[in-house]
């Protein structure tokens, strides 16, 4: 026997009537691509909201725990996020010798800032997100992710990135964009009138990294924006991590930067208590299979 509760519009719970197993087996599909998906048990619903910009849904799954799924696409998991955003903060911030200013854009769910938290050197990290509700949920559903938001050092702007960006000048040192796929508000992001304000908001020593994609599944993205990026910084690289819950589970990062290199990083200060990022790692994430070479050649 099985039991559905209803808690006001959104919150459904599945309760066991008898002792062990439910009988009924519920599943979530993401379709990757109009050909494959990622198809988890859910334990259940936590949340399912329409925000002004997308439809949320926060879900409990057995595999990889509660997940974050932002029109139907998964953006991060408890099982698994340690890796995009240890991968995401780390490579840049270890590339930079004494990294004080972080401005993240989109990362509404605050594990990008977590990482970034770490760092003694770092005095403000700048959170720009557009959606106050992805944050209210972070910070509901996902106190491991959320619990860097209220560090001093920490300021949320529920903004739009894209005109934040616009407004700085020679303001930072990094600026992570943390976003979802190029749909929606997200396009411009990926567009190269951004990357030229991100040249111009950072400082003369400045780094960019953005995620870009599945190099399996999104090759033509990666064609077209390396060099977008390319053309904007003196140098740019390309990155590589393994990601379960994401597309193909190769997941890229690009990397404009105006004057340090990643591959011989200056950074003193290196994370300890990661699970995934080390500096053998870090090496080895530049170092692309050829099919992937080829897209950023
Ligand atoms: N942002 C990138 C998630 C993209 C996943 N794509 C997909 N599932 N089709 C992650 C944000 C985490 N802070």
């Amino acid at each position: 026997m099985w039991r559905l509760w209803l808690f006001g519009k959104n919150f459904i719970k599945i309760f066991e009537a008898g002792e062990d197993n439910l009988e009924m087996e519920l599943w979530y599909t993401e379709k990757q691509t109009p050909n494959v998906g990622l198809t988890c048990t859910v334990k259940g619903t936590l949340f399912r909201c329409k925000t002004e910009y997308q439809e949320m849904a926060v879900l409990d799954t057995f595999q990889f725990g509660r997940m974050l799924v932002l029109d139907g696409m998964v953006q991060t998991t408890i099982a698994d996020e340690f890796i995009y955003h240890e991968m995401i903060v780390h490579v840049p911030m270890c590339t930079h010798p004494s990294p004080k200013t972080v401005v993240v854009v989109g990362g509404g769910d605050g594990g990008t800032v977590r990482e970034i938290c770490k760092y003694p050197s770092v005095e403000k990290v700048i959170l720009v997100e557009i959606d106050a509700q992805v944050v209210e949920a972070s910070r509901r559903f996902f106190p491991e992710m959320s619990c860097c938001l209220d560090d001093p050092r920490v300021e949320i702007r529920i903004a739009d990135g894209i005109e934040y960006i616009h407004s700085l000048q020679s303001f930072c040192d990094l600026i992570i964009v943390d976003s979802t796929e190029p749909v929606g508000p997200a396009v411009g992001l990926f567009d190269t009138p951004f990357y030229q304000a991100v040249f111009r908001a950072l400082k003369d020593d400045g780094i960019l990294v953005a995620q870009t994609e599945s190099p399996f599944f999104n090759a033509d993205l990666i064609r077209s924006v390396f060099p977008r990026v390319k053309t904007v910084f003196p140098s740019t690289y390309f990155y590589l991590a393994a990601i379960p819950t994401y597309p193909s589970g190769l997941w890229s990062f690009t990397m404009g930067s105006k004057k340090y290199n990643p591959r011989e990083p200056e950074g003193t200060f290196i994370p300890q208590d990661t699970r995934y990022y080390w500096p053998g790692i870090h090496r080895s994430s530049f170092v692309l299979p050829k099919f992937v070479q080829e897209l950023v050649e």
